[in-house]
């Protein structure tokens, strides 16, 4: 046995319990699997053991395998995650009754092993599933052959495609769980292993069951449906469509046969670039919340109610997201209408999720009820921290600053919204500039999971380190971000979207460009994206941007007329596109001969654009900015970048952020292409410094994180 696996006796039944301990989540590491095998060799010879319980310390059951393992053996390093098929096999035919007793989030290779068991209990709030898809991978520890077998095909489709795990009351009507344990998990699965033991009953071997696995007659549309839902809703991913082809295998090949198929599939997929993009986005995401100079134990100010400043669209999504997390929260504006619109809104949206399913009736109206109507922004003086959402225009935001440094209760944090604008500015007019941060959330507010959270030259360590602890408690991922024009995700999206309204001046069309960008795997293309964050928006935003652009550079020609035109996307029911009622885009003639006459005005001669040139032009001009971003030191790491466009941009996730898009293409290639654009299409294309030296050295964004962190302060 190892250090992370104990076996003890307990006193009174004859059962052996083994508990699994390798802190945080009990990962499947090789000393685990050595560590159960032993137990299992002594448990077996102990004639006095009449049943055996497995459990996790901790909070949770294994949640899989060790994925740093499964990274080093997708860069083709390490061994990968232990080979535990004959693990699987020593339980299943092991002669004394085997009981899996299941907290916390048993997945992947912990639900794996724990189907090698007869029997499942768990505790209610167990949540356990297949979400290796999430990382590119299928269950390779014959999960789609064991749980094909206790669910039934639909069901483990359902499972393994979306990733997502289900809570224990389903798994138990589903046939995974065999008992739901009220109290305490260990003395729950004790009496349960007793009842078992002197039962005299054979006990089931999840791989001998034939009983759900269906016809081949009954299985057709099923898998036809199951293949549909992986291509509709994990568009151009590998892992989803393959993990089908798993489940096929386990309803018509004998159990032998179909490990043998699964585990093709899972190396086929774990040398994949999309599962290296998938596990780099899994570790990224976890590695924002360190920053260098912000240690673990920095004091963070508690926070128990929050003022928002402005009741719009904005504002009233922060104010779910908050009441959500079980906040106090103040809804502040002005005036009375602009506070009782924004509650409408706030409770239309509510409703909608009661409609949909999402939420009982009492639980909306208790968060509801959290939220207070405020006209005038008096009630700042209860609240831990602000944050204000009004208008993005500089000297609005200054003149609010000004006002709540003179409201809000000393040791308050005064946070902005801001999309663009200038945090020290913003905060120069208050007495308080260490207290005041960007918290930029992204709409709809409730929804999007990225706040950046933007540090002023002044801003305290521990204001920014409550910042990232509230943004965690709302769900979201924040990420620590200095201050500059437009941020890390702004910054970056103008040059990309200039681009986008270029090559449509240049002969391509917005529906041309967003079809390309779409099949590319972006969740929206740009031109649907400006619509619905409304041209007027963006508009706002160019007025503040202007003064940093180059003298001389190109700018757009047709998006300013479109905004004199009234065209402001999706509310006005016409942008780029036009708008059916239900919100359906459909190409406009009138936008396209619009287009034809300004760039004939601007005597720019149109010619066709073919894809290829759309889909480098506009994904290069994002990835030459963020080489820029990293370089200034607006972004902490690339990796930083690549989960702010993941979580707030609908960045493609299987290709990782497009910093590591940037590697996978090959920096060199990049360099390449936008030094001849330069050469081509004007100054705006200057290879960023960092992308120039990095291609020339034959790195990556990858190893310059990780030359960064290896220099940083532990
Ligand atoms: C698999 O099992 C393949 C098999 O089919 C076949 C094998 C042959 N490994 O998320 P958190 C770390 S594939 C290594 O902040 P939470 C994580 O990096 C795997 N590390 O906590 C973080 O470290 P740090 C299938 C892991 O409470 C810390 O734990 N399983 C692993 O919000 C806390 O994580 C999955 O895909 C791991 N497996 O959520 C499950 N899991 O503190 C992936 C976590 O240094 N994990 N860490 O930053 C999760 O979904 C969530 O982490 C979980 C906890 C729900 C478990």
């Amino acid at each position: 046995m190892s250090g992370q696996v104990t076996l003890t006796t307990d006193a009174n039944a004859p059962v052996a319990v083994i508990v699994i301990d390798n802190p945080p989540v009990n990962a499947l590491g090789p000393e685990v699997v050595d560590g159960l095998s032993s137990a299992f060799d002594r448990a077996e010879r102990d004639a006095a053991v009449r049943a055996i319980v497995v459990m996790g310390a901790g909070r949770t059951f294994i949640a899989g395998a060790d994925i740093k393992e499964l990274e080093q053996a997708a860069w083709g390093g390490g061994s990968g995650p232990p080979d535990i098929h004959d693990l699987l096999a020593r339980i299943e035919d092991c002669p004394k009754p085997v009981i899996m007793a299941l907290h916390g989030t048993p997945l992947g290779g912990g639900l794996e092993l724990a189907m090698a068991g007869h029997y499942r209990v768990a505790l209610k709030d167990t949540r356990m599933g297949q979400p290796e898809v999430n990382l590119g991978i299928i269950p390779g520890a014959e999960g789609t052959q064991r749980l094909t077998r206790l669910v039934g095909v639909e069901k483990a489709i359902d499972m393994c495609v979306s990733g997502k795990p289900i809570g224990a009351p389903e798994a138990l009507a589903a046939g995974l769980v065999d008992r739901l344990i009220n109290g305490d998990l260990r003395e729950g699965a004790i009496v349960f292993a007793r009842d078992v033991a002197t039962g005299g009953i054979a006990h089931p071997k999840t791989r001998d069951r034939r009983d759900r696995l269906g016809t081949p007659e009954s299985n057709a549309p099923i898998f036809a449906a199951g293949r549909d839902l992986a291509r509709r809703t994990r568009r151009n991913m590998l892992a989803p469509l393959k993990v089908v082809d798993a489940i096929e295998a386990a309803a018509t090949l004998p159990f032998p046969e179909g490990v043998r198929r699964e585990k093709e599939i899972f190396f086929e997929c774990l040398r994949s670039d999309q599962c290296k993009a998938l596990v780099h986005a899994f570790f990224a995401e976890r590695a924002v919340s360190k920053v260098p100079d912000v240690p673990k134990n920095t004091a963070t100010t508690p926070v128990e109610t929050v003022a928002i400043i402005g009741a719009g669209t904005m504002g009233g999504g922060i104010a779910t997201a908050c009441a959500n997390a079980g906040l106090q929260v103040v809804l502040a504006d002005v005036g009375r209408e602009a506070v009782e619109r924004g509650m409408a809104g706030i409770r239309r949206s509510y409703e909608s999720s009661i409609k949909r399913g999402r939420l009982s009736k009492d639980e909306a109206d208790r968060r509801i009820g959290l939220i207070r109507e405020q006209v005038g922004y008096e009630g700042v003086a209860s609240a831990d921290l602000v944050i204000e959402a009004v208008f993005e225009n500089l000297a609005l935001k200054k003149e609010v600053f000004a006002s709540l440094d003179t409201l809000a209760k000393p040791g308050c944090i005064l946070a902005t919204n801001t999309s663009t604008l200038d945090i020290d500015e913003i905060a120069s007019m208050t007495k308080r500039p260490e207290s005041v941060i960007g918290m930029h959330f992204f709409s709809p507010a409730h929804v999007m999971r990225l706040v950046e959270i933007v540090r002023g030259r002044a801003t305290g360590v521990n204001v920014l380190a409550t910042a990232l602890a509230l943004a965690k408690r709302l769900n979201k991922v924040g990420v620590a971000v200095r201050n500059g024009p437009g941020f890390v995700g702004n910054r970056m999206m103008f040059p990309y979207m200039y681009e986008a309204q270029f090559l449509v001046e240049d002969g391509a069309t917005p529906e041309q460009v967003d079809r390309v960008l779409t099949e590319w795997g972006m969740a929206m293309g740009i031109f649907a994206v400006d619509d619905m964050g409304g041209l007027d928006v963006a508009w706002r935003v160019r007025q503040e941007l202007h003064q940093f652009e180059e003298p001389g550079a190109r700018k757009p020609v047709v998006a300013d007329i479109l905004v004199e035109m009234g065209r402001l996307g999706q509310k006005t029911g016409r942008g780029w596109y036009t708008y059916t009622e239900d919100r359906k885009p459909l190409p406009d003639p009138e936008v396209v001969a619009l287009i034809e006459r300004t760039a004939a005005a601007a005597g720019i001669a149109r010619r066709p654009v073919g894809d290829e040139e759309i889909r480098e032009r506009a994904i290069y001009a994002l990835i030459n900015e963020g080489a820029r971003v990293l370089e200034d030191g607006i972004a902490l790491r690339a990796a930083d970048i690549d989960v702010i466009y993941l979580t707030g941009y609908g960045f493609p996730a299987y290709r990782g952020g497009p910093m590591f898009c940037a590697d996978q293409i090959g920096l060199a290639k990049i360099l390449d292409r936008v030094t001849a654009f330069h050469r081509d299409l004007g100054q705006r294309w200057a290879p960023a410094p960092l992308l120039a030296r990095l291609a020339k050295e034959g790195s990556t964004f990858r190893e310059y994180d990780a030359a960064r962190d290896a220099s940083a302060p532990a």
